[in-house]
This record gives C-alpha cells, structure tokens and sequence, in this order.
C-alpha cells in the first residue's frame, strides 16, 4: 500500500464534516446513552456495557494494528513517528481491554454501538494510514517544541481522563446503577472532568503528530464530548439540589 494524500485530505475533511453534523445532532439534545437514555426514547435493543464498550472501541486498536501488519518492509522510522503510533495505540489499548472490564456503566444501545464502531473503523483507518504509510518526520522529531509539548499535554489529558473515570467507577457499588454527585480531582472543577482530560490529549497528540487526520479528530473529539459535558453538567443541577453552585461544566473557572 501506498500513501495517497488525496485519500487523507478528503477522509480527514469527512471527519471535520462528522464532527459539525455531530455537534448540531448533539447540542440541544444529548447522544442517547447513559444518564440520558431514559428520558428519551428506549431503544429496541441493550449490550451489557462491558461488552459495548470492548466490541465498539476494538477497531480503533485493531485497524491500525493490521495496517502495521501489511505493511511491507515493517517501517516505522524515524523514532519520533514510532513513538506516534504507540501514543495512539497507547490510548486504544486501555479503552479496550482495561477500561471495558471495570465498567460499572448502564447496557448500551445497540444501534449507537453499531454506529460507533462504524466511527472506531473509520478513525482507527485514517489516523493509523496516516502515520505508517504516509508520516514522515525529521530525525530530531522528537526534541521538537511541538512533539514534547505535544506528548506532555497527551500525557496530562490521558492521566485526568483515567483518574476521572475510576472516581466515576467507585461511585458505584458492583450491580449498582444510580448517579451520585463526583467528587475530587478535577471533578472538584468540572463536571466532565474525564471528556475534558480526553479532549486534552487528542488535542496533545495532533500538536505532537502536527497532521491533519489528528488534528480533525481532537475537533471531533471536542464536538462529540463537549456538549454531552454541557448535558452532563445541566442533568446535575436539575437532579441534585446541594450540586455544587462554582463547578463548571467542561472548562475549569471559565465554561
Ligand atoms: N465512544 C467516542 N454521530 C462513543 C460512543 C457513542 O469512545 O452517530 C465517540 C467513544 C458514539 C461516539 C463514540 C461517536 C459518535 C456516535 C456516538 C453514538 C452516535 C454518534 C457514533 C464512538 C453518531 C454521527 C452521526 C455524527 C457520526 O450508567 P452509565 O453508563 O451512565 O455510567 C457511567 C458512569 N457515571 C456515573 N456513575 C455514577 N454516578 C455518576 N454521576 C456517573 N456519571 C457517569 O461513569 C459510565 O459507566 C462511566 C462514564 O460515563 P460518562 O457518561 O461520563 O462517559 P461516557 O460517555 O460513557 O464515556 C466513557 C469514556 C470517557 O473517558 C470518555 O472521555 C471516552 O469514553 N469517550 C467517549 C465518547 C467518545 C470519545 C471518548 C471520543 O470522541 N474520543
């Protein structure tokens, strides 16, 4: 296979299209999962979350695991874009088989699974096709200020997003499914500490990668998870009344 920059610009185009067209879906009313399926419309069919969440994020970790694969001879150089590529599969590797086997989330709705794994191919594709057949970076890639800059935002926003999705886990006793009010860590600021750390270190890994295909993607990122963070943040003010009155919604101090 070989690189075709026309197949990345018109993909990751698509993608800053997916995310526009998600964000008008999703601003006024919330993507149909978790606290906010109930009051919508009851879907016709549920997987057990563990098993959603394992099955629609595999093809982001798989996709780009085979395109590596076929890819002949097995290149990856310099450093700077290997490390690339295992920041990504970094990230996929733990939201597919770490973060699914601890779960303690609602069953999910098999239509929006099914579309999300449509996305997860798609994503997992263009980023992947992107960095091992077509990324080419100077051999100090890696002391560039936009590559380490770029890895200590990625780093940061992957360590909130972990954190903050186990203090969502232990709110929660095995087989429980109420919601309570997050407490600590940046939850203390916001309450969508875990999309905000996530859409940190999209936006970390596009500075660091400094393409397109990534840069569209921490845009879709914003676009699908900020406004749900919006809906999180007004579900808790309507169900709890002692909810915190200074904590924001995705933004500390300032949204
Ligand atoms: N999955 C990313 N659009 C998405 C699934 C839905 O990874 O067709 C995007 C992802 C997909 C979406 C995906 C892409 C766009 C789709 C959409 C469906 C339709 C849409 C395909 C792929 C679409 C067009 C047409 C435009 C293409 O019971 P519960 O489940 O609520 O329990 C929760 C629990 N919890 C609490 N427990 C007790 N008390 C409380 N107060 C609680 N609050 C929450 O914590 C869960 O078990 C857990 C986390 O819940 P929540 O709601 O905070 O996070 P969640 O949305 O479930 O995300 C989990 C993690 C999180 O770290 C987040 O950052 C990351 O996944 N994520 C999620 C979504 C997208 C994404 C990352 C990304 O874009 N990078």
């Amino acid at each position: 296979m070989q690189c075709y920059s026309g197949l990345v610009l018109a993909l990751s185009s698509l993608l800053g299209a997916l995310a526009l067209l998600q964000l008008s879906l999703y601003l006024r009313v919330p993507s149909r999962y978790g606290k906010h399926e109930e009051r919508l419309c009851r879907p016709r069919g549920r997987l057990p979350a563990r098993c959603a969440w394992f099955l629609q994020e595999l093809p982001s970790f798989l996709v780009p695991a085979l395109l590596l694969a076929l890819r002949s001879p097995p290149r990856l150089e310099p450093l700077g874009c290997r490390l690339l590529c295992c920041l990504f599969g970094w990230h996929y590797f733990y939201r597919t088989f770490i973060y699914p086997f601890f779960t303690r989330g609602r069953p999910f709705p098999l239509q929006l699974l099914f579309f999300g794994m449509l996305f997860c191919i798609y994503n997992g594709f263009l980023q992947g096709y992107y960095l091992i057949y077509c990324a080419e970076y100077p051999n100090d890639w890696c002391t560039d200020i936009r590559f380490t800059s770029g890895l200590l935002l990625f780093l940061l926003g992957m360590g909130i997003n972990i954190h903050s999705d186990l203090l969502l886990r232990q709110l929660r006793k095995p087989g429980e499914v109420t919601y309570k009010i997050p407490q600590g860590g940046l939850f203390t600021y916001v309450s969508g500490a875990n999309y905000f750390g996530e859409i940190v270190e999209w936006f970390g890994f596009a500075i660091a990668t400094w393409s397109l295909p990534a840069f569209a993607f921490a845009f879709f990122t914003l676009c699908c998870i900020g406004p749900r963070a919006y809906h999180h943040h007004r579900y808790y003010l309507k169900t709890f009344t002692d909810y915190p009155k200074s904590r924001k919604a995705l933004i500390p101090f300032v949204f």
